[in-house]
């Protein structure tokens, strides 16, 4: 960095003082705070999103958004040029920019750091950042400081896209570094397009009843509803009403949303005795997780959920379904047949049931830690790799490979057996790599794949929530004195620090039948989170309580006695 460069990230640095006392960590999804003290670390990841699209030479995003906490937090973080997350070999110089204490600290790191990485301000090509943000009334000033951020780096340009969905950025990004149709409308024409497409490859004996056509959605006050506004003008046939558009009043992620709904296990705002029986589902405040359920009819404030597992399963078994049709050859062509790869990601809150189901069903079912960015990676080293939290969040990736070959044997069999079943497979498989975002979970595509899946088996929300019965869990959390003292392995799925606390945790899990619990820190919180499963809800209740006290005894404040 000449001294130039220097000087203007120094003066501009000085405008966004780090607040006292402040300390933050990028964490599983970014930086995440009360949006009161976030400023400085906006700006400072404007500057971050520029080095990353200087040393990458391509486009990148920045988005603002604390997804499903509190209306009054807000939070940073940054597409990479593929779409995805930002690579992780980056995220501890995110976190000691994000912490330098003086503008002459912050200028020195970057100048570290820029020598490091051995990256070029030549001005061949410069910095270029897509900016989006949520519906958080905070969100207008942090992208401001974010702008500022961007245009310390000299010739840097910050395109700002207004309020987005988190997926929407991401795909954004992907789209515009791969030359493709990157609007915010071309989004939504290749989504709806893709969907009716999809949907006219139904089997013309399946129809679905009426009650069935119905779909209520909570868009958690927050920005998925207004989008999906947009959305299903242009799907002409769908029976979507919208609720918590954020248009009524409601507070956004308060009593609403897929997070509150999947944890709570209760009815957002807005739903009542006469939604019983009606398929409904809910998105999260930046509309990268999706849930469905339906209200029971006994006790109208609880619901039958049905969770990012079940929607994997769904998913799953539509694509291996489709796999199998195209191998139902019969003529000579067998030796054409591609070997897909299919993978199915899953982290340790997939309920055990949803895992046995899909072993079950031939799949090859691996685990990672939880976090995004993790089942992203291991989904993109299949074919056709699919993956979800139980949280809702989750996605299918496509290989260039296999997409390549199924546009090829489409061309052949358009020649030789048009309309063939055969085709018609091929077909849905080039929609769904449309429709659903290759760059990160998005709910609203989810949304689509799920209602075009559910219509091509004629299937209601009780079908498919009949496709397994979930175990009874438990979640709790445990304050402790320091969540880091905790270090897990095997996916998260036992602690190896500190000692003896696993042999402990194994010895409660021994007295339940179907008994598994985990304890693992949270990266958004300043907690330990304890899960725990078992054939009976009592059970999973008593395990998890117990973990959670041995995790008091090894690591709190030894509050349980
Ligand atoms: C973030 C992650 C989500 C994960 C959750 C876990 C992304 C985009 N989001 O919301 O995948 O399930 O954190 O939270 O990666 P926890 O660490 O507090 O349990
Ligand atoms: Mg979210």
């Amino acid at each position: 960095m000449d001294d130039n460069q220097k000087s203007l990230i120094l003066k501009s640095s000085s405008q966004y003082p780090l607040p006292q006392g402040v300390k933050l960590s990028y964490g599983t999804a970014g930086f995440r705070a009360d949006a009161s003290i976030l400023e400085s670390t906006v700006f400072r990841v404007g500057i971050l999103a520029a080095l990353r699209s200087l040393k990458t030479q391509s486009l990148t995003g920045l988005m603002i958004t604390a997804s499903h906490n509190k209306v009054t937090d807000n939070g940073v973080k940054i597409a990479d040029p593929s779409g995805g997350m930002l690579t992780q070999e980056w995220e501890p110089f995110a976190d000691a920019i994000a912490n330098s204490p003086t503008p002459q600290h912050f200028v020195q790191l970057i100048d570290e750091f820029v020598k490091k990485e051995n990256i070029r301000f030549d001005g061949v090509r410069s910095a270029k950042i897509l900016l989006g943000r949520d519906t958080r009334p905070s969100g207008e000033s942090l992208l401001e400081a974010a702008k500022q951020g961007v245009y310390s780096i000299v010739g840097a340009t910050a395109i700002d896209m207004g309020i987005l969905t988190t997926p929407q950025l991401h795909w954004m990004v992907r789209a515009r570094n791969k030359d493709m149709k990157a609007t915010e409308l071309d989004y939504f024409e290749q989504l709806s397009s893709s969907f009716r497409f999809l949907v006219d490859l139904t089997p013309n004996q399946i129809k679905m009843s009426k009650t069935d056509d119905k779909l209520i959605v909570d868009g958690a006050n927050g920005v998925g509803g207004e989008k999906l506004e947009v959305l299903k003008k242009m799907l002409n046939s769908m029976d979507i009403e919208i609720r918590n558009s954020g248009k009524e009043g409601g507070v956004l992620n308060e009593g609403v949303g897929a997070d509150y709904v999947q944890k709570e296990k209760v009815v957002p705002q807005g739903f009542q005795l006469k939604d019983v029986g009606i398929r409904c589902a809910s998105l999260d405040g930046d509309a990268d997780r999706l849930v469905y359920y339906s209200v029971q009819s006994n006790n109208t404030s609880k619901i039958d959920l049905v969770d990012g597992d079940k929607i994997l399963s769904l998913f799953a078994l539509f694509i291996k379904e489709q796999l199998s049709i195209l191998k139902m050859e019969g003529d000579d062509h067998v030796d054409e047949n591609y070997e897909a790869r299919l993978g199915v990601v899953q982290t340790a809150y997939a309920n055990g049931a949803s895992t046995d189901y899909l072993r079950q069903l031939g799949l090859e079912v691996v685990f990672t830690p939880t976090g995004v960015k993790y089942l992203h990676e291991k989904a993109a080293e299949y074919d056709i790799g699919i993956y979800f939290e139980a949280n809702g969040h989750g996605t299918i990736l496509f290989s260039e490979s296999f997409l390549t070959w199924l546009n090829a044997r489409n061309n052949e069999l358009s020649s030789k057996s048009k309309g063939s079943e055969q085709q018609k497979a091929v077909l849905r498989l080039l929609a769904v790599s449309n429709l659903i975002n290759q760059a990160v979970g998005d709910a609203l595509s989810g949304l689509l794949l799920v209602e075009a899946i559910l219509q091509y088996k004629g299937w209601s929300i009780h079908n498919w929530s009949e496709l397994y019965h979930d175990l009874p869990s438990r979640q709790l959390k445990v304050k402790v004195v320091d969540r880091t003292a905790v270090v897990t392995a095997n996916a998260e799925t036992v602690v190896v620090r500190p000692p003896l606390i696993q042999e402990a945790i194994n010895v409660e899990v021994a007295k339940y039948p179907q008994g598994r619990s985990f304890i693992r820190p949270s990266g958004t919180e300043d907690v330990i989170r304890v899960y725990a499963e078992a054939s009976i809800q009592e059970a999973a209740d008593s395990l998890a309580n117990s973990v959670a006290k041995l995790a008091d005894q090894f690591l709190g404040f030894g509050n349980s006695g």
